[in-house]
């Protein structure tokens, strides 16, 4: 293949990539083994990503290590022992490092910098990123591998600046830690980072009051040591394991049953209650997919419901505390189930106190404390655990403009429009990497992550080999695209909770829902076929 080099246009770089998590490492990596020259500009200090900055208390992934890894390199399977059966935030950090290291990345990323716009230049077919550390970057292609949930959010509560505590959002933890011992800690936020935060300062803190506004739905992780017997069977089945997961709706190689073999509303009770028993005992989102019409039919849905209050009835004391902790606005499955370690029971603990904001609304922030109803609740310090602006929120952050100089965020102003969620119509050799319109966080962003990668690096080739100059995604097949990708969220229960996928939970953002739900099977599918009929949708120039 040819590099930068030897083309006419002057490129600093054949492909600039925004972001060194898993998405921007391996893109580099793959950038380098087709002989173009790569670079990645990465806002942290370190790589890593999500797994950087999100340094929270009991952060751990919600999929089980030996999937949420990376499948391109079987030495690297080979050399790498994940220690538990769910990996820690600070583990999976070692092992994006060693990943950067081994396969000598490093070099070609550049650190503590911070994109602040991409322009796509017609003439030269050119883009220019410019950084905050006053760069400019001229690169044939521009890869957005920034991440789904990189934007956090604060919200804005009256009388926040004049609270004399400390602050603290999980995804901007301190590196060194931070020591609660002895202190009245208030944690606002009940979604994964809260869930898996909380037992762990309740285990420190003197007193933890949680605010929360929605319940959520969790299953248990039912972690634990990987022992060396454990990682040999593991490694034994990999391959076996890795396709069955390309083969499952979100890509997590559930042992169970696959998603679409019965309904929930055609079995009796007792192999109901069987299958959702089956599924919590091996922990995880595998009761999402228990059966095929729980997430297309609310009564069978509902069975899933009740199912989990059940589960909660039996593991929180105080029968009281138990019904405000069950979920009962939006179906299951709605909002990203979440997995726990020690959440329901940190509640039977006497340091741990559970504020139902419906029935005591957040009022303000003061200088001692929250003001919640009547109540001031003091604290020493608050945490929030108040999640992202996602799927969107990373590139909204970057002024990006493409022909005609037309901004992504006019572009998107309705909510984002993409062709697969790998490219969008009017901005040329640019890719993004788990964009929305590709199932991305309703699947396992590993494997998605590398199908994209993938796909980007043959598309990349196919420009070569054509000595094309631009490659771009046709208005028709994007609109397509989305209609598809609306048309399939449409017809399920996804649409009934106030989700981030659905751009709920950030004030005057669109109401779209951004991933796609059709699935890995059928969304690598058609991938593939774009690919084989000469890529279908797209246009060289
Ligand atoms: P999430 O899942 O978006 O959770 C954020 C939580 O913060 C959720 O309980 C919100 O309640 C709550 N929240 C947000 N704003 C407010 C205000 N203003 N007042 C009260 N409560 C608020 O973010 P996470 O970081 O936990 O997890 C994100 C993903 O990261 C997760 O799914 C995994 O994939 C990893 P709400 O539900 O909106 O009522």
């Amino acid at each position: 293949m040819t590099s930068s080099a030897s083309h006419e246009n002057d490129a600093d770089v054949d492909v600039l990539i925004v972001g060194a998590g898993f998405a921007g490492m391996y893109m580099l990596h793959k950038a380098r083994q087709l002989g173009l020259s790569a670079r990645v500009l990465e806002a942290g200090a370190g790589v890593g990503g999500t797994w950087y900055f999100n340094r929270y208390p009991g952060a751990r992934c919600d999929i089980e290590s030996i999937d949420y890894s990376y499948s391109f390199s079987p030495e690297l399977d080979a050399e790498w022992d994940w220690p538990e059966r769910y990996a820690t935030q600070p583990d999976i950090l070692r092992y994006l490092e060693h990943v950067a290291q081994r396969f000598d990345l490093l070099r070609d990323i550049q650190l503590n910098t911070r994109v602040k716009s991409a322009a796509f230049d017609e003439t030269a077919a050119i883009w220019l990123i410019e950084t905050d550390q006053g760069q400019s970057v001229r690169a044939r292609f521009c890869v957005m591998a920034t991440g789904c949930l990189s934007a956090s959010r604060t919200p804005q509560i009256d009388g926040l600046e004049t609270f004399t505590g400390a602050t603290y959002h999980t995804a901007h933890w301190p590196h060194d830690g931070v020591d609660f011992s002895g202190q009245n800690v208030v944690v606002l936020g009940t979604g994964s980072s809260g869930i898996q935060s909380i037992p762990e300062i309740a285990k420190q803190a003197a007193q933890v009051t949680v605010l929360q506004r929605t319940p959520n739905f969790i299953m248990p992780a039912w972690n634990g040591p990987l022992s060396s017997e454990d990682l040999a069977e593991l490694r034994r089945g990999l391959v076996k394991r890795r396709s069955r997961a390309r083969a499952m709706m979100m890509g997590i190689p559930f042992p169970m049953r696959p998603i679409n073999a019965r309904a929930a509303l055609e079995v009796s009770e007792a192999e109901r209650l069987a299958e959702y028993e089956l599924r919590w005992s091996y922990g995880g989102f595998g009761l999402m997919a228990a059966f095929n019409d729980l997430l297309a039919d609310e009564e069978a849905n509902q069975t899933s419901v009740e199912f989990m209050h059940g589960k909660i009835r039996g593991k929180v004391h105080d029968p009281e505390v138990a019904a405000k902790l069950m979920p009962t606005s939006f179906p299951l499955g709605a909002k990203r189930l979440c997995v726990d370690t020690g959440y329901y029971e940190a509640f039977n603990r006497d340091n741990v106190r559970l504020i139902d904001l419906s029935d005591q609304p957040l009022k303000r922030i003061e200088a001692d404390g929250v003001r919640v109803g009547d109540e001031l609740v003091e604290c020493d310090a608050i945490v929030f655990a108040t999640g992202f602006d996602a799927m969107t929120g990373a590139l909204a952050a970057i002024d990006i403009r493409g022909r005609d100089g037309i901004e992504l965020k006019t572009k998107w102003a309705a909510g984002p429009r993409t062709y697969l969620g790998l490219s969008i119509a009017g901005f040329p050799n640019l890719f993004l990497v788990t964009g929305p319109g590709s199932p991305s966080v309703l699947s396992n962003m590993v494997l998605s992550i590398e199908q994209h990668v993938d796909w980007i690096g043959e598309a990349l080739k196919a420009i070569e080999e054509k000595g094309a100059t631009t490659f771009e995604a046709d208005e028709a097949a994007e609109g397509e695209w989305v209609e598809h990708v609306n048309e399939v969220a449409a017809r399920t229960l996804y649409m009934k909770a106030a989700s981030w996928y659905l751009g709920a939970n950030v004030e005057g953002k669109p109401r779209v829902f951004m991933p796609y739900v059709g699935g890995v099977p059928n969304y690598r599918a058609k991938c593939s076929q774009v690919v084989r009929e000469g890529y279908a949708g797209f246009s060289f120039g």
